[in-house]
């Protein structure tokens, strides 16, 4: 039995009366066979480890994903956006693993300008569809987020209801990186939670620019975000970006905005008009909705439901989800490309040379992409002839 009398807390008055009759244990300084023993039979006989220290196999992954283990699935997405090249093969082993059970979720992509209402709209949105019975995981794709910048957590504490449900899972954005990588990791992370049993996944676009068009690539229906009193080109919402959007929702249509928001909902209906429809055979409108009073969200339900029914029985749903497919394979290998261009060490080498050379006049664009390529190309080749004699080559060691 520990004696508890002999180590006091910080806090215990110097003075010993004899009145003070709070001790605490001593501290351990590392763990030792009888401290494990103490916590765990099993831990001391050997047959686990201490779970902080547990590594899991491919296999203990996709088993845990597929039961729907939060906390499995929390680690797997961690393995999935490691840029550790160790845990690359891992990583994909597990996909491979989870692959049948992928694809089964309605996606749904979601924009608007800064502020427009998005988190908001999740938030209440996904609680509503927890309530009727559906599991929901929540994602965003952020190519500027990053650690430091602290957005991160942003998204966590402005879900604060949602986050704490057991039916709802959010991610927020992988840090930084390339809009490529970040693309990779949010399309790997929204399959493994399909893996686990989410059947409605709700991708928040940040930040601007390019993420919506990567966005849209990744899901079934995408909605666009707008507030009222301002047209297009107030908002800064490019015509480009409601050519992508399946549904138009004038956010906070509320209080003494309600009457603005149906006049904006109307300007939208308009505009639309002229614009070609994102999805084929679908319509787009524009709906009003407010996060806060959760007016017009499961009206906004019954329209994806709507959207879904009609694409599935036109086939548009999986000729959509076939060409993303192949379209990520495609963008893949574009990424892939580039990289080894332009990480190329004798390319690199040779850049500001041939830089110089354009802008001094002395040779042409084109003749500098002709002499970069050949200069890759040679270098490639090289490359190759010096794998075919390296001594692990299977040829060398006939
Ligand atoms: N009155 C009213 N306010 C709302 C509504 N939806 C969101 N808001 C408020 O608008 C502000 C911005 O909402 P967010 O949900 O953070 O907007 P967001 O589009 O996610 O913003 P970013 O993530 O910064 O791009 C918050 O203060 C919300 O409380 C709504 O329907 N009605
Ligand atoms: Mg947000």
């Amino acid at each position: 039995m520990p004696d508890y009398t002999t180590s006091k807390p910080e806090w215990a008055p110097e003075e010993d009366d004899g009145k003070f009759a709070c001790g605490v244990m001593s501290g351990i300084d590392g763990i030792t066979d009888t401290t494990v023993g103490n916590l765990n039979p099993a831990l001391k006989d050997g047959t686990m480890k201490p779970k902080s220290k547990m590594i899991l196999s491919a296999d203990d992954f996709i088993k845990g994903v597929a039961s729907g283990d939060r906390g499995i699935l929390s680690r797997a997405i961690t393995l999935i956006e490691s840029n550790n090249p160790r845990h690359f093969s891992k990583a994909q082993r597990v996909l491979q693993g989870l692959l049948p059970k992928t694809g089964k979720a309605l996606r749904v992509g979601i924009t608007g300008v800064p502020g427009a209402g998005k988190s908001t709209t999740i938030e209440a949105f996904g609680n509503m569809l927890c309530d009727m019975g559906h599991r929901v995981a929540v994602l965003a794709v952020d190519p500027t987020s990053s650690v430091t910048k602290g957005s991160i957590l942003g998204d966590k504490t402005r879900m604060g209801t949602l986050s704490r449900r057991p039916e709802a899972f959010i991610r927020p954005s992988p840090a930084g990186g390339t809009l490529g990588g970040v693309a990779r990791k949010s399309r790997e992370t929204m399959l493994l939670c399909e893996a686990a049993g989410y059947d409605v996944i709700l991708v928040e676009t940040v930040g601007v620019g390019q993420s919506e068009t990567t966005v849209r690539s990744m899901v079934d229906f995408f909605m666009l975000i707008v507030l009222t009193g301002a047209g297009d080109e107030l908002q800064g919402i490019k015509k480009g970006i409601m050519e992508l959007a399946d549904a138009i929702v004038v956010n906070k249509a509320d209080g003494d905005n309600y009457l603005k928001a149906k006049v904006a909902r109307g300007e939208y209906e308009r505009m639309i008009e002229y614009i070609r429809p994102a999805t084929e055979g679908w319509r787009t409108h524009a709906y009003l909705a407010s996060a806060v009073t959760k007016a017009g969200l499961k009206e906004l339900w019954d329209v994806i439901r709507a959207f879904s029914k009609v694409t599935h029985d036109s086939g548009v749903f999986q000729r959509r989800r076939d060409s993303q497919l192949l379209d990520w394979v495609h963008s893949m290998i574009d990424e892939h490309l580039h990289n080894l261009f332009f990480d190329d060490p004798v390319v690199l080498g040779r850049m500001p040379e041939i830089k110089d050379a354009v802008l001094g006049g002395t040779i042409s664009p084109t003749q500098a992409v002709a002499e970069l390529i050949h200069i890759f190309d040679v270098q490639r080749a090289t490359q190759r002839h010096v794998d075919l004699f390296h001594p692990e080559n299977e040829i060398m060691k006939k």
